[in-house]
């Protein structure tokens, strides 16, 4: 059997000892990083999500599963973390408030370390001050927030809301993601961003730091961006995809 089948099974056992072994084993096997991830933790994970929809396992076993995968993900972070430069940006990270799921998290974490953002991560069941506050306090340029509960994507409004109530709406990209959301649903809240996976994420983000850096630096007029949107809001510059 492959390492990697191997690390799968033991992650469906949610066996994290011998995961983070198999793991350290593979790379110093000389298996890239982004194979160990592919096929074999979130290939596990898939395994098990799929039972998990047909009732063949419940929440303690994806539990088990999901920390193994966790222990994974944090050896490979190392792996991919470039580390020493001075950062891109800085990133708050978190899952809304109520929500527990923080495996995409932590995989969103670690793609925007591996382009260069300094990234605080606030953990799980994040309310709405937890991101601001934080955000504050390190400067931050970017809000990124996940949801995978259809019943907590409207934790991510009460975000912004409040940002805006604080009226510091304009100082943060806001970027959304996780499962059930979507371009839609991130245009209805006034998301500024939103993209399906975490490397896509730390792409986007990437873009938008230093479109609005360039933004500043040549002081383009305030305007309406492709979705009509006050550009003003967001110190992107006028036509920046971001949606
Ligand atoms: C693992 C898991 C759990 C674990 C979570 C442990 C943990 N530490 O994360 C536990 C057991 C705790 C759990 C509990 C529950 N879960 Co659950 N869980 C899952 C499961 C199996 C996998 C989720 C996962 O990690 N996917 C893998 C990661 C890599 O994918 P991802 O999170 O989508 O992230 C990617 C993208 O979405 C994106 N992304 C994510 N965040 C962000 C952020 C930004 C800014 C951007 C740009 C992109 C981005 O990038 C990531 C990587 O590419 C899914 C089923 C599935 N197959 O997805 C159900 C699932 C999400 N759970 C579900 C449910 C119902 C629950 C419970 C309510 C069950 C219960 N009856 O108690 C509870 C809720 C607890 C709570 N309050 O949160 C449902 C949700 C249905 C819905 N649409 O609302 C699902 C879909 C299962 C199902 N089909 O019914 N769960």
């Amino acid at each position: 059997m492959s390492i990697t089948r191997e690390i799968a099974e033991y992650l469906q056992k949610g066996k994290a000892k011998d995961v983070r072994r198999l793991v350290q084993q593979a790379l110093e096997d000389g298996v890239p990083p982004q194979t160990i991830l592919d096929d074999g933790l979130l290939a596990g994970l898939m395994v098990i999500g799929e039972k998990f929809q047909r009732d063949e396992v419940f929440v303690p076993e994806v539990l088990m599963a999901s920390r193994a995968m966790n222990v994974g993900l944090t050896i490979l972070e190392d792996q991919l973390h470039s580390g020493g430069e001075q950062p891109l940006g800085r990133v708050v990270l978190g899952t809304v408030h109520g929500d527990w799921h923080d495996i995409g998290k932590h995989l969103v974490a670690m793609m925007l370390r591996s382009v260069g953002f300094e990234v605080t991560d606030i953990g799980y069941d994040a309310d709405a001050d937890m991101f601001i506050d934080t955000a504050e306090e390190i400067h931050a340029d970017i809000i990124c927030m996940s949801a995978l509960l259809t019943t907590t994507m409207p934790a991510m409004q009460e975000v912004i809301r409040e940002m805006e109530e604080r009226g510091v709406r304009g100082k943060y990209i806001v970027m959304i993601g996780g499962a059930p959301v979507n371009r839609i649903f991130a245009q209805e809240i006034t998301a500024d961003i939103y993209t399906p996976d975490a490397v896509t994420c730390a792409q986007a983000a990437r873009k938008a730091v230093l479109a609005k850096r360039g933004n500043h630096e040549i002081s383009e007029p305030v305007g309406e961006d492709a979705r009509g949107k006050d550009t003003e809001k967001t110190g992107l510059p006028a036509g920046f995809d971001t949606l």
